[in-house]
């Protein structure tokens, strides 16, 4: 468990992390719940038909139809968005199309983060010269080197340093904690955290019980020390991190999966969960965090005028807000973007931070929290200063 807060800084109380700015980019291209379904079923139809006779002598099982109202009921997803619509919706290839590229264009994950990196950087009026890093914090990334960060970083111009991190959908939080880190100990007093997300190409698109949970996004997050930072900004009043291994949410793909070339294609090399079990052992651990984390801070939890919470699916934010505020959280307490967006790992939060913080008033607290895969739990408390 690491823990790092910090008082609430008066103007000689050295360096003190703020989040100057975010930035968010969204793909064009939306799937449906009813568009998702029909693929989904048109695929297990086929399937079973043409495995009719070993279906019947019971040497494989049918594969079920999907339904939207599940989905929906379950999650409180009604649509993803992604990057490549087409072949996820053709039922005979169900995963993304994205062409490789040569070396000498920008990579896919970059693209992303940089149009994210470019609206946080434009509402903090920083030129990239003013930032001194860039940490890239995802859940998967795209090649393991050169850095996804340090391509990212050419890209904006950005002079001094980066380097990747992924703590599956808690990067993001983890990335902030890391780059408030790097403001409260001097080494930086701009960092960028960027979170480009194509949970499209490690989803499974043809397993029922999770073909619906995930889409495309990327997230930036601007750290700055509070003494250059714009107004307003979001005061970073102290950060918590849990990591706790569990093998419930996971992918087994990776470059040593090449010297076992007949293990390559199967499904384990994708996601895969125990949803039941992630809902049941996640939502405990990240109210008792949360709480802590609160009581340390001397902050009242209940008096947290906005949850941000990790976008997975919306009874675990129920019963999470619950346990944190003492009552059934409002829209307004604890705003949902899963229901257009999916599960977007890491960036999440973010997204529902930056889609909905704007009409806070000074002085009001909040809290960003992420938690997935590892288990891995990060929480950001926040206050707004006008
Ligand atoms: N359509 C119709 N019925 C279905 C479907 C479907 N698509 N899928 C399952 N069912 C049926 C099942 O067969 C079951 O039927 P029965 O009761 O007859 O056996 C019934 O519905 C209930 O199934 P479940 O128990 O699986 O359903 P749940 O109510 O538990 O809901 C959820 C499933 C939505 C997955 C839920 O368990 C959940 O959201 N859990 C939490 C998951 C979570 O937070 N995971 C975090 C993962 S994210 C992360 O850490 C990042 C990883 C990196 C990113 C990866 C990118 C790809």
């Amino acid at each position: 468990m690491s823990t790092t807060a910090l008082p609430h800084p008066g103007p000689l109380a050295g360096p003190h992390p703020v989040i100057s700015a975010t930035g968010l980019f969204t793909p064009p291209d939306s799937i449906s719940n009813d568009e998702l379904v029909a693929s989904f079923n048109a695929y297990a139809d086929a399937h079973n038909g043409a495995n009719e006779a070993a279906i019947a002598a019971g040497d494989i099982a049918a594969i079920l139809p999907s339904s939207a109202e599940f989905i929906e009921k379950a999650s409180g997803i009604k649509s993803r968005f992604v990057l490549s619509k087409a072949p996820i919706l053709d039922p005979v290839i169900m995963a993304p199309r994205l062409p490789e590229r040569p070396n000498d264009q920008i990579s896919v994950l970059a693209e992303m983060a940089v149009a994210a990196a470019r609206e946080a950087l434009a509402r903090a009026g920083r030129e990239p010269g003013d930032v001194d890093a860039v940490l890239c914090a995802a859940s998967n990334m795209q090649r393991p080197y050169p850095a996804m960060a340090v391509e990212i970083q050419d890209a904006l111009g950005i002079e001094g340093f980066g380097f990747d991190m992924n703590v599956a959908c808690s990067s993001a939080t983890f990335g902030i904690q890391t780059a408030a880190d790097y403001v409260r100990a001097g080494h930086a007093r701009s960092v960028l955290v960027v979170s480009p997300e194509v949970c499209s190409g490690h989803l499974n698109w043809r397993d029922r019980d999770s073909h619906f949970i995930f889409g495309d996004v990327a997230t930036a997050v601007l750290v700055e020390d509070a003494s250059i930072a714009p107004r307003p900004h979001w005061d970073i009043l102290g950060t918590r991190l849990v990591t706790k291994f569990s093998n419930n949410i996971r992918n087994n793909f990776g470059f040593l999966n090449r010297a076992a070339p007949e293990n390559r294609d199967t499904a384990d090399k994708l996601f895969v969960q125990e949803g039941r079990k992630v809902f049941k052992e996640v939502v405990p651990m990240v109210a008792a965090m949360i709480v802590d984390e609160a009581a340390r801070l001397g902050i009242e939890p209940a008096g947290l005028r906005r949850l941000w919470l990790h976008q997975a699916n919306a009874g675990m934010n129920r019963l999470i807000a619950q346990r944190v505020l003492g009552h059934e959280a409002s829209e307004d307490e604890s705003p949902t973007v899963l229901d257009t967006y999916g599960n977007t790992s890491s960036a999440g939060s973010v997204i529902a931070f930056h889609l909905h913080n704007a009409d806070l008033a000074e002085g009001d607290t909040g809290l960003l929290c992420s938690f997935g895969a590892g288990y891995s739990a990060g929480a950001v408390f926040l206050r707004k200063v006008g």
